[in-house]
């Protein structure tokens, strides 16, 4: 018998409001901090610490500047005015979901506003109907790296005990307004990705805490965002009966360089580094090793009455993540490759490709990700990310972007091993930048993850025409069979 998907598996695409939409001024939308967030093409793309540097001095440069093409995520895809399109085009591949982002400063657009922006509800209430008429679900994120820039200028962004009330307040409206169209939600992209940019995710710039222990700014505003986020859950169910809430972590998976012991117990040590967030989303409370971080690094946490309890009592309901490519680490890395990957830089792996960024290509990984998550959380899985970042030619109005099918259909495959080998519980698969968008990483356009080819170069120049890669009908043809064409030959 053919092998295929389980029915009603959620095949989808992804992308985020920051990295899609641009339209940054308009309908009434306030400045994020994403639309401050300037392009370093001049530095080398692997080095992500460079590429995502920002100082207090760049921020009023950015806030004055009226240069757009220095900030690509202003126009980004011009999503805000092309996503009728771009939806129809996802209809046409079968998307059953869209994981897609509702721009907090498109809704409240100094995030500290009393009343909600109207025009703002109604450009998201026009993409709900959109994505329903094509018979997709939308999956949203609450918050995909753009909180309002005001509450960096006059707050200090997560840090400020008061931004979770800010965030109650968006989320309660967002969840009534859209009840009757959304009940997949996820709360905080990334939440993990606050250690490796403080700024995108929780509008911190490390200037404007002079003295002060930023590692420790950085886990207080994390503190704020984990009861934020399960305040989030609460009003999600109390709000949409039936409502799915989802956390969503970097899955960074890393194998020991060698089998020396001290190099596993550095993969074991730096797998817990990452799963420390997702734990406490999952189980409702701090692991004790992260707690035993805390103390060992003086790191003190302002809690207040209640935090704790709120966060036990209202976990996640299920584990979202990211994947792109694994990495290697040892206890010495003297003399060894070292490459990047989401978000960090690794040790390369000599027995797998790379990436034009360097990200290194590995689907077995894939497999060894979902066994590692559904084994520790017992809870279904969602994959909101995965994809290949590569340097597509548009020639006579095609791609040929062969090394993306041949990337999707060896993780594909490793996802039904992993269901049907594993036991893993998969709800759903949506590609990352199912159109091409701006890279978060990198600020580029050129950086292109899509089935949908967008004719804009980094600069903002182009027609912003889109196009379908050879991916687009193969895609098609893996939602229409369940998966079955990829094994169709064997
Ligand atoms: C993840 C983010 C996405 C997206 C993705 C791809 O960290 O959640 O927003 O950016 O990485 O990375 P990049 O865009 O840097 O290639």
């Amino acid at each position: 018998m053919t092998r295929k998907f389980p029915e009603g598996f959620l095949w989808g695409g992804a992308t985020a409001a920051n990295q899609y939409e641009g339209g940054w001024n308009e309908g009434g939308k306030g400045m994020s901090v994403s639309d401050c967030a300037k392009h370093h093409f001049h530095e080398d793309v692997t080095n992500y610490k460079a590429q995502n540097a920002i100082s207090t001095e760049d921020l009023m440069a950015a806030l004055k500047s009226t240069d757009n093409s220095l900030y690509p995520k202003r126009k980004a895809s011009d999503g805000y005015h092309r996503y009728k399109e771009d939806i129809a085009l996802f209809g046409e591949m079968g998307f059953k979901v869209y994981r897609m982002s509702i721009a907090w400063s498109r809704i409240f657009p100094n995030g500290d506003d009393l009343e909600p922006n109207e025009e703002g509800l109604q450009f998201y209430d026009s993409v709900f109907d959109e994505c329903i008429k094509h018979g997709i679900e939308p999956l949203v994120t609450m918050s995909h790296y753009e909180p309002p820039v005001n509450l960096v200028l006059n707050y200090q962004g997560w840090y400020s005990r008061e931004v979770i009330d800010m965030f109650v307040r968006f989320v309660k409206v967002i969840c009534e307004r859209y009840k009757n169209k959304v009940k997949y939600w996820l709360t905080f992209n990334e939440v993990d990705s606050m250690i490796r940019h403080p700024y995108t995710t929780g509008g911190l710039i490390e200037d404007r805490f002079p003295g002060q222990n930023f590692e420790e700014v950085i886990f207080q505003a994390m503190h704020h965002q984990f009861v934020a986020s399960a305040i989030a859950t609460k009003i999600c169910h109390e709000t949409i009966p039936g409502s799915k809430v989802g956390c969503m972590l970097t899955k960074l998976t890393y194998y020991p360089y060698t089998c020396k012991p001290e190099d596993v117990l550095k993969m074991q040590q730096d797998m817990r580094s990452t799963y420390c967030y997702s734990d406490t989303q999952v189980f409702g409370e701090y692991p004790a090793y992260l707690l035993a971080r805390f103390k060992n690094n003086g790191i003190n946490i302002k809690m207040e009455d209640g935090d704790l309890e709120v966060m036990k009592q209202y976990p996640v309901d299920f584990v979202s993540f990211s994947y792109y490519s694994s990495s290697c680490v040892a206890a010495d890395t003297t003399g060894l490759d070292v490459t990047a990957g989401n978000t960090i830089m690794a040790l390369k792996n000599p027995h797998i490709p790379s990436s034009d960024w360097g990200w290194q290509i590995d689907p077995i990984g894939l497999r060894i990700s979902l066994v590692d998550l559904y084994d520790r959380y017992r809870k279904p899985l969602f994959i909101v990310e995965n994809g290949l970042g590569a340097h597509d030619k548009l020639v006579d109005g095609k791609v040929d972007d062969q090394y993306r099918i041949d990337y999707l259909e060896a993780h594909f495959k490793e996802m039904l091993n992993a269901i049907e080998l594993d036991g893993v519980e998969l709800m759903g698969y949506t590609s990352w930048g199912c159109i091409d968008i701006i890279s978060e990483s990198t600020k580029q356009m050129s950086k292109r993850y899509g089935y949908i080819y967008v004719d804009a170069d980094d600069y903002g120049n182009g027609t912003y025409d889109r196009y379908r890669k050879k991916s687009f009908g193969w895609y098609k043809h893996v939602i229409e069979t369940n998966g079955a064409c990829l094994f169709e030959e064997e």
